[in-house]
């Protein structure tokens, strides 16, 4: 373990340990108006109120440019269409005049100036929208399945996963205090000292914890990748218990192998009436053995792949006081959104929009981000942000299809979605300039290189395929990218470790194919693989298929 990460994870516990009402000296530096920016102690408090200090990397040359990032918690990803009418409304006043829709069915603000943050938080939480815990040692947003006309259960399922959100949040008074009420907090004060959260205790979790409902055949969420997974299981439309997944997570760390990204495991089933102590028995295995000494390998993950299944499932039993059954049988045929207009089961329609790389904004005669506020000012909407980056704009009577699909077209944006199917499938992370760990392009690079996959891919007559092509700035992992068919993971400037092997379902982790590929090798590498795939391929194989069974596996065989 590197010398940087011990001094990291220890000051991080300490900062917890001495402060668990989180409240550091944030409302001190908001009040001190020479302030440019929060302290280092400060940066890591702000995130478990939801917000991120970074500095615009595109300047770093003439300075550090200081800036917040705010990420909101959505659970399901549901929003009203006045909550989405607020958020527009941030975004253009304070922020770079971008909404993004995050892989977790969030929104972040980037760019808002320290001088704006309170407004910004102080209006977000006026239209009952929090961004406590959306970040920080603790459950993040718990996602669900946000597609109406998948499954009856669905809005079941949303209402599980805003309760258990609720349960879950941690409790410090802080978050209100300060960004509410304007209080000053003392950070020696008696009551700070004596905090103690319910459920998290004084230190917190030892590093984030992520939760998400799933309902099969639909792995519309990646449910594999997360620490907690419900599996909803049903019996004639009627929901009767879940399976509960454990153990997932895919953020890793170039050159470290005690770091690796690690599909969850399946635990057992159990009836509805134990979600919650389910869910406090995962975290609180993890608040108990997850690794306080390394922040690299603090994630449940580890605690299930040092001590395994059958450990884990006994402690969960103890902790939640029952028996799990057997875990029952379920299978996931796809991942992604249903695009494009939708009836849903009360006769209503849905609109899925697919939006690129989660990024809301006007663009040349593109204006997506004036569109949809004009459609959800005059219909108001519900408006549900989905775990592939795209929007759905829910619960709309037939006589206003027409109608929204006039005002979008008069903004350029077609409800027919006139994308391919592949970059449809396709997904970026922030990456440069706002993202203080990106090695690497991402979001800024993937419309482009997307644009010459197809040319290549019409070329060759593939143009119908769906390839599902996933890109990050660095290891971490936030667009998923070792779930994709074909993954870029940054390495360095314009370097990319090139990945191969995920599959339609997402069921399955990619593996390294290439490492330090130059942004311009892409394409052609791409195009022999492509050309061989077109050549070489079975009936109706999907080219992550025929990469794991040709391509990987002449890889392994030449190592061998
Ligand atoms: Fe992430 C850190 C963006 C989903 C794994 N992630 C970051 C930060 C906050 C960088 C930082 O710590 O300074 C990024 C902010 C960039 C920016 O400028 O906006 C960032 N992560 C994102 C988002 C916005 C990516 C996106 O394209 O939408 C996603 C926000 C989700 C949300 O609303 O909560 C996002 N991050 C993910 C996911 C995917 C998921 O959860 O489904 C992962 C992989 C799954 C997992 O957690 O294992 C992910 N992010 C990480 C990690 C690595 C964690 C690890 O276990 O090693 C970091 C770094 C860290 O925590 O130290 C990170
Ligand atoms: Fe930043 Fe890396 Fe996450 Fe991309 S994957 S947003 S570069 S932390």
């Amino acid at each position: 373990m590197g010398f940087d990460t011990i001094i990291l994870t220890q000051r991080n516990e300490a900062l917890k340990q001495g402060n668990p009402l989180l409240s550091g000296t944030i409302a001190q530096t908001l009040a001190d108006e020479s302030a440019e920016c929060f302290s280092h102690d400060d940066y890591e408090f702000l995130k478990f109120h939801g917000i991120y200090q970074q500095d615009d990397r595109d300047k770093r040359k003439e300075g550090k440019h200081y800036m917040l990032m705010v990420r909101t918690k959505f659970p399901g990803g549901v929003l009203s269409g006045d909550q989405y009418l607020a958020c527009d409304s941030l975004a253009t006043e304070y922020a770079n005049n971008t909404l993004r829709i995050t892989t977790r069915q969030d929104f972040q603000f980037h760019g808002i100036l320290k001088s704006n943050i309170r407004q910004t938080m102080r209006r977000l939480n006026d239209a009952l929208m929090s961004t406590i815990a959306a970040c920080g040692d603790v459950e993040r947003n718990v996602m669900a399945p946000p597609t109406p006309a998948t499954s009856p259960l669905v809005d079941e399922v949303l209402a599980q996963a805003r309760k258990l959100s609720n349960t879950l949040a941690p409790r410090t008074p802080a978050y209100h205090a300060i960004w509410l009420n304007g209080q000053e907090l003392n950070l020696n004060s008696q009551t700070n000292g004596d905090f103690v959260d319910p459920l998290y205790g004084k230190s917190y979790l030892p590093r984030k914890f992520k939760t998400a409902f799933v309902i099969p055949p639909l792995n519309d969420i990646d449910i594999y990748t997360n620490d907690l997974g419900f599996v909803v299981i049903a019996e004639n439309g009627r929901l009767i218990g879940y399976n509960l997944l454990a153990g997932g997570g895919l953020g890793m760390s170039h050159g470290n192998t005690l770091t690796f990204p690690r599909l969850a495991d399946v635990i057992g089933f159990f009836t509805p009436e134990h979600l919650e102590a389910v869910a406090k028995a995962v975290i609180t295995v993890h608040r108990d053995f997850g690794d306080r000494t390394n922040r690299k390998h603090a994630r449940l993950k580890y605690v299930l792949a040092d001590r395994g299944v059958d450990w884990f499932r006994d402690q969960v039993e103890q902790r939640a006081g029952i028996r799990l059954e057997p875990a029952r049988p379920f299978q996931f045929t796809k991942q992604g959104d249903l695009l494009g207009w939708h009836k849903q089961t009360n006769g209503n329609y849905f609109l899925g929009l697919f939006v690129e790389n989660g990024r809301i904004r006007d663009i040349n005669g593109y204006k997506l981000k004036t569109g949809l506020r004009r459609v959800i000012e005059k219909f108001r909407p519900e408006v549900r942000l989905t775990a592939s980056q795209n929007l759905l704009l829910v619960h709309v009577p037939p006589d206003q299809q027409g109608e929204i699909e006039r005002i979008l077209s008069e903004h350029g944006v077609s409800a027919r979605n006139p994308f391919s199917r592949t970059r449809m499938a396709s997904m970026a992370c922030p990456a440069l300039p706002t993202c203080g760990l990106a090695l690497a392009e991402s979001e800024r690079t993937m419309p482009d290189l997307l644009t010459r996959l197809e040319d290549v891919l019409k070329e060759l007559g593939l143009e119908d395929e769906e390839i599902i092509v996933r890109m990050t700035g660095c290891p971490n992992g936030c667009a998923r990218p070792y779930m994709g068919e074909i993954a870029l993971v940054g390495k360095g400037p314009n370097r990319y470790q090139f990945y191969l092997g995920g599959n339609e379902a997402s069921t399955r982790l990619n593996k390294v194919y290439k490492d330090m590929v130059k942004g311009e090798e892409i394409i052609p590498e791409l195009r022999r693989l492509l050309e061989r795939f077109k050549r070489e391929r079975l009936d109706g194989e999907r080219f992550g298929d025929f990469c794991v069974r040709v391509v990987l596996k002449e890889t392994t065989d030449a190592q061998a």
